[in-house]
């Protein structure tokens, strides 16, 4: 082939050779093949390296000719790859997928009398936060819907430094000992040898784990429940799980567990529902997030605080050190003492969600630890995994990490010191006095632990007061609404029909029978189970205890449609008024409208005006509102019926039980959506400004359960 390149020292750079392209509205410099360089100038700051060399040409590597090698000497080139081939970190072991926010606490009252920490002393008082919601078993680039557990974690930046609450949305855990963690992770993750299934616990190794782990059958009714597939995180509950204490100045300890009440109430999805997001929108969680504080509707949760001393602690029926239990909250009420607002998104991703470094030690004065050996085991392990993933001893000089009040230590260098100390002093005692002597100890303000007597001789036990597997899971699940109960008995159909072990699942049935027959039965009837197993050897007998009502999702869910979202399927020919009028019953509800359209430029109303679209059908459909519109015009209805995606969004909507506003049309849509006959009072006819009103406060509901066919 001849030598097509161009001679030595002629040009040195494609920009030399000046064309110009126009794409759409963007007037573009290209290049020798019509490569567009975009250059600085005016407010447009020059593109440099990392050592500040401001670079001529971004678009081509230093080659020998147009055609020829490229030069070793490219450092630009080489910075440039070098870089992105680090960027990644290691992911978190769990909770590996997150979405993280900005917002702040503010208290109520003065909690002087109960606990010193600094932020619960002044009413009205804000301190700032970052939270940062998670799925457990899912890696990093898993769906927001899968059925898991949700981190719920808090870091407050105190005037006396920071304080994280690690927690979920669940108030129990799966183990009692945290030397059983690293077991459980393994067996819920995907399995070693196929490296699948990835964010589902639908599988072998999970359930055979957790039927040889009585302990976590309390855990297995609430993730089993609706708990696990929440509608946002902004309508779900969190809990701290273990027992801490506060302590006050007098250095009176009082036992506490901490819980996130949401404001909009609970709400959670169906299965079925779950299963189409996670395809439709695999970031539906963090999407929510994102759109709800960018649109100033800011998520907001109110802290809660359960109180009780050691004589409770003695006679409460279960030990307050073990994390498979509650306390009911008929028997310890909730104490709502502040909240948790969320009002900033972060304005990077990787910076703020991706390197905060949440560890459960991070205590303040006024705070300590029980013995809740899993709270003991998390104390010790949250450290070293910042490390690996952070990289060094220096994870706490990253901004998102920092406390925002003034600190002060002797510890230095290591990767990556971004805070170093001035001066000679770097230990202490010194004799340079003074502040060339550096931070000294403070008996005044510094922490202390709460002088908890302890003794006993060393041993490698469980407390006979943990033996208790069953009381409470049948306690939860007797707390649960029908619908709900019948969602638990599903979720357990559902996952152990995917375990391909037989003897597995009739272990899981075994258990079963220690909770509730009834829901052992259905489980066996389900999964076609030949003989029912014997009810498994307990440690301790089934006790009936008082239903709780706070247990259950339907009870606590939401007073009104506020923070909600209806997805409006329009076509052309719709009548604008009516849909204005849609959109004020929202609004004042403090609910969405998303317009949904068979192409997403829009349509053309009836009375000639054109109305953009949000969404095309296929790429919005049901499952993503909470409640459906169809303003749709008579032609239009008959010409929509023709797509799949339009029939999918009413059936779908229909069988989630979803509240279904509709212009008369519409008949012509649920006809061939195969509901004809079977419009219940679900349904609601929309011709002017008082149905809208009727169908918003229909919604408030969020579901139409009646429906429930099963
Ligand atoms: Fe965690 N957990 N955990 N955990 N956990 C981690 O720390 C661990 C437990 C929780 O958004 C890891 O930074 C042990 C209970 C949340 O960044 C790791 C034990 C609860 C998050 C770790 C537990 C939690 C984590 C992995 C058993 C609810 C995400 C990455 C004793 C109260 C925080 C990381 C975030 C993260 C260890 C059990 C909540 C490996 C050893 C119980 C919300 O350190």
């Amino acid at each position: 082939m001849a030598n097509k390149s161009k001679p030595n020292g002629k040009k040195n750079s494609a920009t030399d050779e000046k064309k110009t392209a126009q794409y759409g509205e963007q007037t573009v410099t290209t290049g020798t093949a019509g490569e567009v360089h975009q250059t600085a100038g005016g407010n447009v700051p020059v593109l440099t390296t990392q050592q500040g060399v401001p670079i001529s040409d971004d678009q081509n590597s230093l080659k020998i000719g147009a055609r020829g090698p490229t030069a070793l000497e490219d450092f630009h080139f080489r910075e440039k790859l070098f870089h992105f081939d680090h960027e990644r970190i290691p992911e978190r072991v769990v909770h590996a997928r997150g979405f993280g926010a900005h917002g702040y606490f503010e208290n109520y009252e003065s909690l002087a009398d109960i606990t010193k920490a600094d932020l619960f002393q002044r009413p009205k008082e804000k301190t700032p936060v970052f939270v940062r919601f998670s799925t457990v078993a899912g890696n990093k680039g898993s769906p927001d819907l899968a059925r898991d557990v949700r981190g719920f974690a808090v870091k407050i930046y105190t005037n006396q430094g920071n304080w994280d609450i690690v927690g979920n949305n669940i108030p129990v855990f799966f183990i009692q000992d945290a030397i059983k963690f690293p077991d459980m992770v393994h067996a819920a993750k995907q399995e070693p040898d196929r490296g699948f299934p990835q964010a589902q616990t639908a599988h072998d190794n999970f359930w055979d784990f957790i039927s040889l782990t009585p302990e976590s059958m309390h855990m297995v009714m609430w993730i089993m429940s609706d708990r696990t597939i929440p509608r946002s995180f902004r309508f779900m509950e969190g809990f701290g799980v273990h027992t801490f204490r506060l302590v006050n100045a007098e250095g009176k300890s009082t036992f506490v567990k901490f819980h996130w009440k949401p404001k909009l109430g609970l709400q959670s999805v169906i299965w079925n529902e779950a299963v189409k997001i996670n395809g439709a929108d695999p970031d539906f969680h963090r999407r929510d997030l994102w759109d709800a504080i960018k649109m100033g509707d800011y998520p907001e949760w109110e802290l809660g605080l359960q109180l009780f001393d050691d004589a409770f602690a003695e006679e409460f029926e279960f030990d307050v050190l073990d994390a498979t239990k509650i306390i009911p909250e008929e028997e310890v009420p909730v104490r709502r003492v502040g909240r948790l607002v969320l009002d900033r998104c972060v304005e990077n991703f990787f910076a703020e969600t991706e390197q905060v470094a949440f560890c459960t030690q991070n205590i303040v004065p006024g705070v300590d630890f029980s013995n809740d050996p899993l709270l003991q085991g998390r104390n010790f392990s949250y450290l070293d995994t910042q490390l690996k993933r952070l990289g060094s001893p220096n994870f706490t000089h990253i901004p998102i990490n920092a406390p925002k009040c003034p600190f002060a230590s002797f510890q230095q260098d290591g990767h990556m010191a971004l805070i170093n100390p001035k001066g000679r002093a770097n230990y202490e005692p010194n004799s340079w006095g003074g502040e060339a002597g550096g931070p000294r100890e403070s008996p005044e303000q510094g922490f202390r632990s709460y002088p908890a007597g302890e003794e006993g001789v060393k041993e490698r036990v469980r407390s006979e007061t943990f033996a208790d597997h069953y009381s409470q899971a049948r306690q939860f699940y007797k707390s649960q609404t029908p619908t709900e109960q019948n969602h638990i008995a599903n979720a357990l159909v559902f996952e152990l029909s995917k375990v391909e072990t037989p003897a597995i699942r009739s272990r899981m049935v075994s258990h079963l029978l220690n909770i509730d027959e009834q829901l052992a039965k259905e489980v066996a009837g389900g999964l076609g189970l030949k003989d029912l197993p014997k009810p498994a050897d307990a440690a301790r007998p089934t006790q009936d205890l008082k239903s709780s009502p706070a247990l259950s999702i339907e009870i606590n869910g939401p007073k009104s449609f506020k923070g909600r979202k209806v997805g409006a399927l329009l076509t052309d020919g719709v009548d604008s008024k009516l849909l204005q009028s849609l959109k004020s019953a929202l609004s004042e509800e403090g609910a969405l409208l998303e317009i949904v359209a068979p192409r997403v430029g829009g349509v053309k109303a009836s009375d000639g005006s054109w109305i953009e679209a949000k969404q095309k059908i296929d790429g919005g459909p049901s499952v993503l509102y909470d409640a459906v519109a169809l303003l749709v015009s008579e032609d239009g209805a008959k010409l929509v019926a023709k797509e799949p995606a339009a029939r999918d969004f009413v059936a779908d909507a229909f069988a989630h039980m979803k509240f279904i506003g509709h212009t008369p049309a519409a008949v012509a849509l649920f006809e061939k959506a195969g509901l004809t006959g079977n419009r219940d009072q679900g349904f609601i006819t929309l011709n002017g400004e008082s149905d809208c009103s009727a169908f918003v406060m229909a919604c408030r509901k969020v579901r139409y359960w009646g429906r429930r066919t099963d």
